[in-house]
């Protein structure tokens, strides 16, 4: 179900403003703005801006460095029409990219920032909270749950409950299993079969664009071979009612989202 409750899925069209992100690190550091038109032109709702890779076993990246990054491009995007959400942790650079003209935050961190939420709710914007269980530099190393989906369930409801105390009203709150952090190929398999329980929580977004088990799944396919698989687990969780997909390939997305949300 979409965000209005008809028709298909949302897409957020995902643009790293990043020297090293995993499977387009560097790709748009040319013509950032140029990148995002594209994808808007592709049929993207949400253009995704993020200036620090989450990839299993990157470095973190300053906050200056990070403003440098993504602010330009915010603010040229949203500037043309285009809706831009910010790929943060970090309160510091969420704060200015809302001023820029982002208005939804996406946060693999879950909003766990002193005075994240808050300024989220101070400036109406949405927020994505994602599941990660530790952090990126260290987060695939031998990851261990007792039920992860309860455990990663749970984890989003304590998260969209302070998001709620925070001032978010909770039709601009999505929850995010957060796939491939902190995560074996078991356990998002367990997730993904999970999925319509999750939907019964609230609004749900997936980020399996080009990841590592797609790659497995494909006899060792790189990042940017990945397609086939994210298109069909997109059927099973537009079926489960997940309400938005986080995408490299945005065409392809919409199209495949668009002939299932045709059967009715
Ligand atoms: N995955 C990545 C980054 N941000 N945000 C949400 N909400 N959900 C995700 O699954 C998610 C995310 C990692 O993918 P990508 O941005 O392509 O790579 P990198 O972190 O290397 O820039």
């Amino acid at each position: 179900m979409s965000d209005d409750g008809a028709g298909r899925p949302l897409v957020m069209g995902i643009l790293n403003v990043t020297p090293d992100s995993f499977s387009d690190g560097g790709l748009h550091l040319f013509d950032p703005v140029e990148a995002g038109l594209r994808l808007r032109d592709e049929g993207a709702d949400w253009v995704d801006v993020g200036g620090e890779s989450t990839r299993p076993g990157a470095t973190p990246v300053e906050v200056d460095e990070e403003r440098r990054r993504v602010l330009s491009v915010i603010e040229a995007l949203s500037r043309r029409g285009v809706p831009v959400s910010v790929d943060t942790m970090k309160t510091a650079v969420l704060r200015d990219a809302l001023a820029a003209g982002a208005s939804l935050a996406n946060d693999v961190n879950g909003g766990r920032e002193e005075g994240y939420l808050e300024t989220v709710a101070a400036a109406g914007a949405e927020v994505a909270l994602m599941h990660m269980r530790g952090v990126p530099a260290t987060m695939q190393n031998a990851p261990a749950y007792g039920d992860v989906v309860a455990e990663v369930h749970a984890f989003l409801v304590k998260r969209r409950d302070f998001a709620l105390r925070a001032g978010i009203d909770e039709s601009k709150i999505w929850l995010d299993p957060g796939v491939g952090f902190g995560k074996t190929d078991d356990h998002t398999r367990a997730l993904l079969r999970a999925l319509p329980e999750l939907t019964k929580e609230g609004k749900v977004l997936l980020g399996i664009s080009r990841k590592g088990f797609l790659g497995r799944l494909a006899g060792g396919a790189p990042a940017h071979d990945r397609l086939e698989g994210m298109l069909a687990l997109h059927a099973w969780a537009q079926l489960s009612g997940v309400g938005m997909m986080r995408v490299h390939d945005v065409r392809a997305t919409v199209r495949a989202l668009d002939a299932l949300d045709w059967l009715g």
